[in-house]
């Protein structure tokens, strides 16, 4: 009979993660109506349960979603999860549930969680609740702030139209909230808190690792992808990996962060290891480092074990790659649900069933009809779609291959134009493979590349970030 189910005074993003995903699969299984002969997958249609749920809940906008509200518990005035998460990355990791409230409660009293609260106002896209404790606790582990004390100073965070939501966490009583409710009764609520934005980034892609990583689609400011924590990309990686030696390993990442990548892309892919295995104890040792865990993860796998290995163990918003529809629409919208219900954006390769495509009407054909599908029946926000149309190597000595980079290019340029809010992304190493050994050959001619490709509108790029040069140099 609950109406809204509340996750509290949470310190991990990854636990709240796992309990959105059991959430939605309890939707799936007891409250959605079976999928019918004509609509293949899931076909949502809202439950009784659900219609019965009462007045106060404006029905979401796909009607299947439990109601859920979150709120987070800080360890300091910083306003950090105990993982070390700062509260902008831990919303980046679940806003793709369509939650009713993003908050606070029990950390600190009022006072202590009001600059917290006017920083979540500037990109919580949804309510914001806040329930403190009553003030700080005294040396007996006890709570001094009086009802009227406390609701004087969450009396002020509402008269800042900060909040949706109010109430007490630790050492408040039903006097407390009295209090609360009664000097909240003249303030207004935090204004434009509506449905809008639901489960969407808006205009840029936001994902995370410790730290949130916005690669806004409107500046042209390009994201750069670490591409040598991948064992089929990095003969050392790929041995200190076999070899056990992950804090080594771990430098690899660190070394590529430094360098300026911000995501790195994570690829365990070798047929003398178990991938999934190893990707999960990779993702986990990032975890614990925080000179890798502030960057965001690309977990990058053909196999679909591996790259759910990587999700279920990652406390920030990741990056699939890749899914493609070589498989056909039906396998291609059940991932991209799988990944949303995750919480990750993902990597769409120009790929499908009669295979990769190669010239520029083939990546534009395919590219609309993989944004349809995402869009249109996987509920995909188009900012958690980014299209990679296959950077292939040139100057290979095979006249056929001469167009690849010009055909990449101009594809890119084509679907900033056409599919609006995507994303573009491409692994830019590729293109020089034929120069293998050649470092200054092949630096010129990412550097080249990558100066077309950016002012034609590529997002992010798969590169190594220690031997980028600078174009105009
Ligand atoms: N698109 C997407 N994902 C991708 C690719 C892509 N993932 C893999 C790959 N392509 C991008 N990553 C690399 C990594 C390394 C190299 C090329 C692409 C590379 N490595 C050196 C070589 O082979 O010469 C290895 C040198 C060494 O061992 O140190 O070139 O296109 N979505």
């Amino acid at each position: 009979g609950a109406d809204i189910l509340l996750i509290e005074t949470c310190c991990d993003a990854l636990n709240v993660k796992a309990a959105l995903a059991g959430i939605q699969d309890i939707v799936r299984e007891r409250l959605v109506t079976p999928p019918s002969p004509s609509q293949p997958g899931w076909a949502p249609s809202p439950s009784r349960e659900w219609q019965n749920a009462g007045s106060i809940i404006q029905p979401l906008p796909d009607g299947t979603k439990l109601p859920v509200m979150i709120s987070v518990s800080v360890g300091d005035k910083s306003g950090t999860t105990l993982t070390g998460q700062p509260l902008e990355a831990f919303y980046t990791s679940i806003r793709h549930y369509p939650i009713i409230s993003f908050g606070l409660n029990c950390s600190l009293g009022a006072e202590e969680l009001m600059p917290l609260v006017e920083d979540m106002d500037k990109w919580c896209r949804c309510s914001i609740s806040c329930y403190p404790n009553a003030g700080l606790p005294n040396e007996m582990g006890g709570y001094d702030q009086g009802p009227e004390e406390m609701a004087a100073a969450v009396k002020v965070m509402a008269d800042k139209g900060l909040l949706n939501i109010a109430g007490g966490c630790c050492g408040t009583t039903p006097e407390h909230i009295k209090a609360i409710a009664a000097s909240l009764k003249e303030s207004a609520p935090r204004p434009s808190a509506g449905q809008e934005g639901y489960g969407t980034c808006g205009p840029s892609l936001t994902v995370s690792g410790l730290e949130a990583v916005t690669i806004d689609t409107r500046k042209n400011n390009f994201t750069n992808i670490g591409e040598r924590t991948n064992v089929a990309g990095s003969r050392k990686f790929a041995r200190l990996i076999s070899e056990g030696k992950y804090d080594e390993a771990l430098d690899i990442a660190a070394r590529q962060i430094e360098d300026g990548a911000s995501v790195i892309d994570i690829n365990m892919d070798d047929a003398m290891l178990d991938s999934a295995m190893e990707m999960e104890r990779f993702v986990r040792y990032v975890s614990n480092d925080p000179s890798v865990s502030k960057a965001a993860l690309m977990i990058d796998s053909s196999h679909w074990d591996t790259i759910l290995a990587g999700l279920k163990n990652a406390q920030g918003k990741c990056i699939v790659n890749s899914i493609s529809l070589k498989d056909g629409p039906d396998e291609f919208i059940r991932k991209a649900r799988v990944i949303k219900s995750l919480g990750a954006s993902m990597v769409v390769m120009a790929f499908d069933e009669e295979g990769q495509a190669t010239t520029f009407d083939r990546k534009t054909e395919i590219c609309s009809r993989a944004y349809r599908l995402l869009t249109e029946e996987a509920e995909i926000s188009p900012e958690d779609i980014i299209f990679d149309v296959n950077i292939l190597s040139i100057g290979t000595g095979i006249a056929e291959h001469s167009r690849y980079a010009i055909d990449f290019i101009d594809a890119v340029r084509w679907i900033k134009a056409n599919l609006p809010g995507a994303l573009t992304s491409g692994g830019v190493s590729n293109l020089s493979c034929a120069f293998r050994g050649n470092n200054a050959v092949r630096e010129a001619m990412h550097s080249a590349f990558l100066y077309h490709a950016v002012k034609a509108g590529l997002d992010m790029a798969i590169v190594n970030p220690s031997m980028l040069q600078v174009y105009d140099e």
